[in-house]
């Protein structure tokens, strides 16, 4: 059987946070050649525009502090719709946009897995557990929610009910570094595994993600992949507003694609919370799309050499 076609969703999401600039994220993407490069793999690429935001609805919030709520409750509506639909003509890459983003992407796919009667996995590789809920987040950031929402959590009632969910025990979380006092304690009672960066420093990236697939594989489950640009050190991915000191590196976010990719068991892909606004002559965008790359096949002695000196 041939691979399912990529198909790219530009998500032009800004709503989830304060900081602008993620709207621009779908066509850094386009500008650093995403399409070719999945093109040379010999993977047949769609690249289907932008999506729009549902018309706007009237909400209410609980918590004074959240952010542009009735936007991101708009693309969650559509993405969500639109995650289903692409979900049944290929394999979708959500090229965000920020965060909140896979509020949307993540519902949808998983309403797929669920008329098809089977699970749903969540991989996260993330700073951030993005496990608050609209009530107990402090910046009122809804970037910081989708995890929260996907599982079912309580305080998302301005949003459409999640068509399906995902169970805490099929979400893993890498490369956390920042998780606030009330994510702490939600993770604590949850059945997530989430693997900080004190412990890939240990004992490597390579034997958690394993242990996940190998349980996505035994339960013939999709496989849904988060990748916040956050993930990343700085030093390589200078385009966020939310940067951590002591991300992940070249080699270990390479090594988590190379792995992904010989599993053959990734069904979908976000990219997101790339700001290009942020980025030193396009190296971090570049640097997402050699990661998707490396998702979808391409080999360390295939990768064309790149240079970002002036
Ligand atoms: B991202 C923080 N926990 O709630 C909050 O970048 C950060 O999608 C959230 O991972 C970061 O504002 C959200 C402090
Ligand atoms: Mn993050
Ligand atoms: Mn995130
Ligand atoms: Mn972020």
């Amino acid at each position: 059987m041939p691979l399912p076609p990529c198909l790219l969703l530009g998500a032009p999401v800004d709503s989830g946070k304060r900081r602008a600039g993620c709207l621009m994220g779908p066509d850094a993407y386009r500008t650093a050649g995403l399409a070719a490069a999945l093109g040379s793999l010999g993977r047949e690429t769609r690249d289907l525009g932008n999506l729009a935001p549902a018309p706007r609805r009237a909400v209410s919030a609980v918590n004074p502090a959240l952010h542009n709520l009735a936007e991101t409750v708009a693309w969650t509506e559509a993405l969500t719709d639109a995650a289903r639909d692409a979900m049944a003509e290929g394999f979708p890459i959500f090229l965000g946009g920020d965060h909140s983003l896979s509020l949307g992407s993540v519902a949808g796919v998983a309403a797929h897995a669920a008329a098809r009667n089977r699970p749903q996995f969540l991989l996260w590789l993330d700073a951030h557990a993005d496990f608050h809920t609209p009530e107990t987040t402090t910046s009122g950031n809804l970037h910081g929610t989708p995890v929260a929402y996907v599982t079912g959590q309580r305080g998302f009632d301005a949003f459409p009910p999640p068509p399906a969910l995902v169970a805490q025990e099929n979400v893993c979380i890498l490369g956390l570094r920042s998780v606030d006092p009330q994510e702490n304690a939600a993770l604590a009672q949850s059945d997530i595994a989430a693997h900080d960066m004190r412990a890939i420093d240990e004992h490597g990236i390579a034997p958690p993600l394993r242990a996940f697939l190998s349980r996505v594989a035994a339960a013939n489950g999709f496989l849904h992949v988060s990748l916040d640009v956050d993930f990343l050190d700085p030093s390589i991915a200078p385009a966020v507003g939310t940067t951590v000191p002591g991300g992940a590196t070249f080699r270990e976010a390479h090594l988590v694609m190379e792995i992904l990719h010989d599993s053959g068991l990734v069904t979908s892909l976000d990219l997101v919370e790339l700001n290009p606004f942020l980025d030193e002559r396009g190296r971090t965008a570049s640097l997402m799309v050699d990661l998707t790359a490396s998702l979808m096949g391409r080999r360390v002695f295939d990768r064309p050499t790149r240079s970002f000196a002036a």
